[in-house]
């Protein structure tokens, strides 16, 4: 049996990942990829000899250690590790992979706990992006205990406050990297988008979808899925990031009007599935996208007034709150920073046996 490695299995916000500390991975990427796809047990669409959960939403990976950097205090490697392909991605950045970084650099001893909230500072390594997370320590231990809920997991738990500092152009380098707030892809009318995750928002009615769909409904209509993966090479190209068809991103969004008091109504490809919910950079680039003029989330969205913006991103099992600092001008508004809550929690500390390379 080849030798186990230490892992902690975490849920971080709406999804689920493998953390590790990066000195118990290979620091070469092939070997390090080739091992995380044996650990989850990819490929597969079961996953069923690896600890993946057979789906894009639990088959995730977060390698941490000590920064690197003086802006922050940890390091943190995010790997997309596909259920059915044997592909590793580690383009994209995950929010919700996030939201467990901070309890798990705690529980390893990488951030002492000076006092009742552990403030842990973390840079993204895909995209250098970074994050300030409040990390609820009351009693010297991490607590995951709590009354803070998220759509998209059952029960309540610790409030993880996460604060955004530099979303703008994460992947492709420009807040609306096709320099457009809104162009033509074969007919549809499209935004692409990147305040933290590289997105093009269609809308849900151009593709005979009224916005209430289930997930299962969505990934049933398969025309309609074909026509979008057509748009999403394309705006792909556009986008800067070369060929897509092996690549995660950019996501796709459906959006129509909101219907239950949030800003905006979606549902996310991501890019093939359908997402339970959305993305924590997801949410932050639609609400985005439906605060700045000429989009083609502005024209649908409802907006609350004021320089901070509260906004309710609608999904399908409820709604992702994003906070929005905004400068300039009502006419030609700038995002400063988002901030949302998140939660997370330990699920089990182990070694986990990668099967035979
Ligand atoms: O957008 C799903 C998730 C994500 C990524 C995805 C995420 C984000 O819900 O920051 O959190 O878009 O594949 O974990």
């Amino acid at each position: 049996m080849e030798s186990g490695i230490r892992c902690m299995l975490m849920r971080g916000g709406t999804s689920k990942g493998a953390y590790f500390l990066a000195k118990d991975l290979p620091s070469n990427i092939a070997e390090r990829d080739d091992l995380l796809l044996r650990i989850m047990g990819s490929p597969d669409s079961r996953q069923i000899d690896g600890i993946g959960g057979a789906h894009p939403l639990t088959s995730k990976v977060a390698i941490v250690s000590l920064s690197a950097s003086p802006e922050a205090d940890i390091d943190f490697l995010f790997a997309q590790v596909s259920v059915e392909e044997a592909l590793v991605d580690t383009t994209p950045n995950c929010g919700n992979i996030l939201a467990g970084v901070g309890p798990f650099a705690i529980e390893r001893g990488l951030i002492p706990i000076t006092s009742e909230e552990t403030r842990v500072r973390v840079r993204t390594l895909n995209t250098g992006t970074l994050a300030e997370l409040v990390v609820s320590t009351p009693r010297g231990a991490v607590e995951y205990e709590g009354t803070a809920s998220i759509d998209g997991v059952p029960g309540t738990a610790a409030a993880i406050p996460i604060n955004f500092l530099d979303t703008a152009g994460s992947v492709c380098g420009s807040l609306f990297p096709t320099g457009h707030r809104m162009e033509t892809v074969e007919g549809y009318a499209i935004t692409c988008i990147d305040n933290g995750m590289p997105v093009v928002l269609l809308r849900a009615a151009e593709f005979g979808f009224s916005g209430a769909e289930s997930c299962v409904e969505i990934e049933a209509a398969v025309e309609a899925l074909a026509s979008i993966e057509v748009i999403r090479l394309e705006a792909g190209r556009r986008m800067g990031l070369g060929e897509v068809a092996d690549a995660v991103v950019p996501k796709m969004c459906l959006i129509s009007a909101p219907m239950d008091g949030g800003c905006l109504n979606t549902r996310s490809l991501i890019p093939k599935k359908c997402h339970a919910s959305i993305g924590v950079f997801g949410a932050v680039s639609v609400a985005t996208a439906c605060v700045l003029p000429g989009t083609i989330a502005y024209a649908l969205a409802e907006r609350p007034v004021g320089r901070i913006k509260v906004m309710n991103v609608e999904h399908p099992t409820g709604k992702f709150e994003v906070r929005l600092e905004l400068s300039g001008t009502d006419d030609a508004p700038t995002v400063e920073r988002g901030g949302l809550i998140r939660t997370a929690r330990a699920l089990f500390d182990g070694i986990v046996y990668p099967r035979a390379g």
